[in-house]
């Protein structure tokens, strides 16, 4: 049995039968768990949002981060219409419009083409946008197999220049008093949909995939924000022109008033391409040690730097050294003997080309009127006694 095909219940059941060892030394899963300090206690924020309900969209806890990949029943749903039913045996994906030969793929023909996997986070380009909406973001191992093939497959003719994806699941739109009955769709360049790591993928962390997150078949883009990765794929469609559905170009569009020569110029961007960002997800102690722990993702991150109060940002430590490009990286920042009072904590990421996470008042996040693709640094405070 490769480590890869081993389940998350059987590796408690190994856990539990004394094979500990041999789980940690193969298991992808245990070996992602947090290396947390013994008798580790957790210190509240004194802004702490609300406490995530199930009811909404399972939203991540940050102060009970303690896995580097996110188990399916705690991974967050975000899904603007019904949830679809679809069977798996009737399941078919189409692959139409200009290409040279149209495809109709079964679920057994798709897990039939090359397996590939990737670790990655997805977030929801919504989180953080509102106080209550934190939690919006997950890392899982996705499996399926890679898009670019089928594409080729189907032969891209000359003067197509977008791959439209349809899911299962539809809603009512009104436009200039139109009234549409239409399906969830969001489309990628010809460019952006060959990059070798998207996936069709139909299974998250080793399980098929569960219903919430797209069953039998999703699309995921690494790198990409939440919205790109369409759930209950039914469809692909080449086109010779832009795609402008609701979820392209009108929601998911994001608005920033820039400046150019004391002049707005207002920009009206479709979501797409992660931003740089990290967070303190929580704060713990150990008697006088205290440990500020962390996550950043979005870009290829570099380093990270934690503030507290107005001090010198200072350089965090990467708690896990796992390198997968597009999953969130894990940090800590050792603090010794913080005095017993009141205190702020905030980090920023650094990628690799030097760009830094913006602060809230940096015109790329101040200049922003909607709320998507709010990465700005996230200032915590927290009571020291
Ligand atoms: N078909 C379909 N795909 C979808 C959506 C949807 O409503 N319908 N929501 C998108 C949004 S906004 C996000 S953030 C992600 C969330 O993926 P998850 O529910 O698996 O966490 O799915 C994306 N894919
Ligand atoms: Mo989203």
């Amino acid at each position: 049995m490769k480590s890869s095909q081993i389940t998350r219940r059987e590796l408690l059941m190994q856990a539990t039968t004394g094979l500990v060892g041999w789980a940690l030394l193969h298991s992808p899963l245990l070996a992602h768990a947090f290396p947390s300090r013994a008798g580790e206690v957790l210190v509240p924020f004194l802004d702490q949002p609300p406490k995530p309900s199930s009811s909404q969209a399972n939203l991540l806890d940050w102060s009970h981060l303690d896995s580097w990949m996110t188990p399916n029943d705690k991974f967050f749903r975000v899904s603007h219409y019904n949830m679809p039913e679809v069977s798996a045996a009737d399941w078919k994906l189409e692959v139409v419009g200009m290409v040279k030969q149209p495809l109709t793929l079964t679920l057994n023909d798709i897990k039939g083409q090359q397996k590939q996997n990737v670790i990655s986070t997805l977030e929801c380009s919504g989180n953080h946008g509102f106080p209550t909406f934190t939690g919006a973001i997950g890392t899982a191992k996705w499996s399926g197999t890679p898009l670019a093939p089928i594409l080729e497959e189907a032969g891209i003719l000359e003067g197509g220049i977008e791959v439209v994806f349809f899911g299962s699941d539809e809603g009512d739109e009104e436009v200039r008093e139109i009234k549409m009955r239409q399906n969830f769709a969001r489309s990628l360049s010809i460019t952006d949909a060959m990059r070798p790591d998207n996936l069709l993928c139909y299974e998250m962390n080793d399980a098929p995939l569960p219903k919430g997150n797209g069953f039998p078949v999703r699309l995921i883009v690494p790198g990409w924000y939440g919205i790109a990765n369409v759930k209950w794929l039914k469809r692909i469609e080449v086109r010779d022109t832009r795609y402008m559905g609701r979820f392209m170009a009108r929601d998911y569009v994001t608005i920033r008033e820039e400046k150019r020569d004391g002049k707005s110029v207002w920009m009206e961007t479709s979501v797409g391409r992660t931003q740089i960002k990290s967070l303190v997800a929580k704060v713990t102690h150990v008697g006088e040690k205290y440990r500020i722990y962390g996550a950043a993702w979005g870009r290829p991150i570099k380093s990270v730097e934690v503030r507290i109060d107005n001090g010198p940002w200072l350089k965090a430590t990467f708690t896990l050294t796992q390198e997968a490009e597009h999953a969130w990286k894990i940090w800590h920042y050792d603090w010794d003997k913080p005095s017993a009072v009141e205190h702020t904590v905030v980090s920023r990421a650094i990628d690799a080309q030097g760009n830094v996470q913006p602060t809230m008042d940096d015109p790329a996040i101040a200049g922003k009127h909607t709320y998507w693709e709010s990465n700005g640094q996230v200032v915590r405070r927290i009571q020291i006694n």
